[in-house]
């Protein structure tokens, strides 16, 4: 459920967003929202991020802005459980069949499965965002099959995040992969429409994905992806019976979502299908 933040925030809040880029590449992208006095602490920091990325950017581009309290909305993250199956192939095999128990179609889950293996951006390449697909017929609905859908302003809630960060850790999930992907799920969970969402890195090194679900809610696989692939990407499935594109992208771009407390957080299982 989302709560609007009540007028009792003590300091102004701001979306500090950053991306780098190398000849017109994207290279990487990283984003908070802290109170003012933190502003130039969490900038240095995802600067140093961007300048920690091989090759170097070339671009690297900032934006601070303030945001309305009156706009701000609070939630708890998604429950969390962790698959642990025997290969890619086994996790895409669970992906679908947990997308399916979501209510995606069995079409639907397989085009978005083989879009994020082949590469979905033209030329098989990785987009900037997400894809926003049909969740009956798999259709594909994004205007930009580049850019996608890009998820913005979400974050810890600033009085939460150390105990939230340190609670995840507690649960060996501690990576900053897993808290941003959390953060960002968590927001895509609340969109108008939304019936699922899977994702894995385009990081070659990084194997773990997930598949999330309102009622399920973040289910983390691994692997569900190859070493040393480089591709991987979003895909939102919405139900366009109860849907508008303009308020979807709108919500998820725009809209500011704090999240101030975990769910639950189940023990590692393991998924014995044979590969
Ligand atoms: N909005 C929409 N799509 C995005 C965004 C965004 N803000 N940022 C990245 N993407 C898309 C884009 O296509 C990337 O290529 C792709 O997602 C993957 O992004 O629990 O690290 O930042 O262990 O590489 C998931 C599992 C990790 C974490 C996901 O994604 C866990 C990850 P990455
Ligand atoms: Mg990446």
């Amino acid at each position: 459920m989302l709560v609007l933040v009540s007028g009792a925030m003590t300091s102004p809040l701001y979306s500090l967003r950053l991306r780098a880029s190398r000849s017109g590449q994207h290279l990487c992208g990283a984003e908070r929202i802290v109170p003012i006095h933190q502003l130039r602490q969490v900038s240095a920091e995802l600067l140093d991020r961007a300048l920690a990325v091989q090759p170097l950017p070339d671009e690297i581009h900032s934006t601070t802005e303030e945001l309305k309290p009156q706009e701000i909305h609070l939630s708890s993250l998604p429950h969390i459980r962790s698959w642990q199956v025997c290969g890619a192939a086994a996790g895409r095999q669970l992906a679908c069949r947990l997308l399916v128990a979501g209510g995606v179609s069995q079409l639907a889950a397989k085009r978005a499965l083989s879009s994020l293996v082949d590469g979905p951006a033209p030329g098989g390449k990785v987009m900037r965002g997400a894809m926003i697909i049909d969740a009956e017929s798999g259709e594909r609905l994004e205007a930009d099959w580049s850019r996608g859908v890009r998820v913005s302003r979400m974050d810890f809630s600033p009085a939460c995040r150390d105990d939230l960060i340190s609670a995840l850790a507690d649960e060996g999930l501690s990576h900053h992969r897993i808290a941003e992907a959390l953060v960002l799920a968590g927001k895509v969970l609340h969109a108008p429409g939304i019936v699922a969402e899977l994702c894995w890195s385009d990081d070659p090194s990084y194997l773990t994905g997930y598949v999330s679900t309102p009622t399920a809610g973040y289910q983390r696989i691994s692997p569900l992806k190859e070493a040393g692939d480089s591709l991987g990407g979003r895909a939102l499935f919405v139900d366009r019976r109860q849907w508008s594109l303009a308020e979807f992208v709108d919500f998820l771009e725009r809209k500011p979502v704090l999240f101030d407390s975990l769910a639950s957080v189940h023990p590692l299982q393991t998924w014995n299908e044979p590969c």
